[in-house]
């Protein structure tokens, strides 16, 4: 038998005292939860909202962007297929697939049933998020916190419905969905009143979340905002109250790598947040000088964070959600790019010689520490990732590329 790159690399990782086979098997049971976003711009497909545009924008006029449910799940099917493992598809409120026009507070589980129904032959899970902007009700940057009693309930009414199409999804599927809830509530500028805003965010959440479902079914999230464009001098729903908010009502938390000051370490919050929420949902972008929401890159920040969730023992109570939308380059290609991105700083974080560092770290031998993490940076990673891949039965490398090149120049005619 002729000993493979993979073959050499086990020893070299075993001689460091990491286990590649235990990495590998690791790291192919854990999903990660794709946003069906990245694949049109953050357009979707409702007839009608009214809207003036706003909240979310991506950049970009890339040829191909999927504009109709049936474009987007072949995308999907194309990227998933150069995706190594089963993975999940976070899916928004406004990604209906129906000839009816519901408003968003008249959607119903039907409008999403041809989703479920390709979930389940792709033994995908699903997650989901009401969608509370590019609405006519949310043009003033304001939903649940709105002043206009009525404009509250409309968007309270989104919610419960979406709750409920996400228990329903979770029961069909087998398998929770999650349930992220963000809104864009804020102010351009200096409000006199922030108070009254949070009050009634707190209310309306509380409302909208009162009927208890089952977490077998689908597990409520609420996700944070430092600040966003038109939003800039005061975010209703920042960290503070957000993290407030799950601690007292139960929900898991949503951490988005763009959502706080641009020198925040977001992997140091996951320990500190573990220890008052049970469940963390995570939306992995990338923050260029803002929230930008570029794909995210197998850079530092990406890997301290995967680092975090393997050495505070968290996989199993985080849920990994990708957030980046970037129009200016294949969608498909960011998609299987971004993705393999997240699991290859996993397979890093899985391979790491987690004792020794740890024993360094302990014995406050900080030289060994950084001599550890420096030098481990040469290990032969490509080969084990190479190797899942090939088990997974996925391409890597230049077979990749080719691949990624031509489903593009297919979809590239898209009008
Ligand atoms: C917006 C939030 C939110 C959205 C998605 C589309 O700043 O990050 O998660 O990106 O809901
Ligand atoms: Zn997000």
């Amino acid at each position: 038998m002729t000993t493979t790159s993979y073959d050499a690399a086990r020893e070299v990782f075993a001689e460091w005292g990491s286990d590649t086979e235990a990495a590998i098997k690791r790291l192919s049971g854990i999903p990660i939860s794709v946003h069906c976003w990245q694949g049109d711009d953050v357009v979707g497909f409702e007839k009608k909202s009214g809207s003036s545009g706003g909240g979310i924008q991506a950049t970009g006029n890339h040829p191909g962007r999927a504009r109709t449910p049936d474009e987007l799940r072949a995308d999907l099917e194309f990227a998933y297929s150069r995706i190594p493992g089963k993975h999940r598809l976070n899916l928004h409120a406004c990604y209906l697939d129906t000839d009816e026009t519901p408003n968003r507070d008249e959607i119903e589980f039907r409008h999403f049933a041809p989703w479920v129904d390709w979930a389940r032959d792709q033994g995908l899970g699903l997650d989901f998020n009401p969608t509370f902007f590019a609405h006519a009700k949310a043009d003033d940057n304001l939903t649940l916190s709105h002043p206009d009693q009525g404009i509250r309930e409309f968007w309270i009414e989104h919610g419960r419905r979406c709750r409920e199409i996400a228990a329903e999804m979770g029961r069909a599927l087998g398998s929770p969905a999650v349930n992220n809830i963000w809104v864009p509530d804020g102010y351009k500028d200096t409000p006199v009143d922030r108070m009254s805003a949070r009050l009634r965010l707190e209310t309306s959440l509380d409302t909208m979340l009162a009927t208890p479902l089952d977490p077998a079914h689908m597990l409520d999230a609420v996700e944070s905002k430092l600040f966003g464009i038109g939003v800039e001098a005061c975010t209703v729903g920042s960290h503070e109250f957000y993290m407030g908010y799950a601690i007292r009502k139960g929900t898991v938390l949503c951490l988005d790598m763009g959502h706080f000051h641009p020198t925040e370490n977001i992997a140091d919050k996951l320990s500190a947040v573990s220890l008052s929420v049970d469940q963390i949902l995570l939306h992995v972008s990338r923050p260029m000088r803002w929230d930008s929401d570029h794909v995210i890159l197998l850079n530092d920040d990406i890997q301290q964070m995967a680092q975090e969730l393997v050495f505070s023992d968290l996989l199993d109570r985080t849920h990994i959600g990708l957030d980046f939308f970037d129009a200016t380059i294949s969608r498909t290609a960011a998609w299987v790019i971004g993705v393999r991105n997240m699991q290859k700083a996993l397979l890093r974080a899985l391979l790491m010689p987690r004792d020794r560092l740890l024993t360094a770290e302990q014995s406050l031998d900080f030289t060994t520490r950084f001599v550890l993490t420096e030098e481990i940076k040469d290990l032969p990673f490509g080969a084990v990732w190479a190797e899942f891949c090939t088990r997974m039965d996925v391409p890597a490398g230049a077979p990749l590329i080719s691949d990624l090149d031509s489903y593009q120049s297919s979809v590239a005619t898209r009008g």
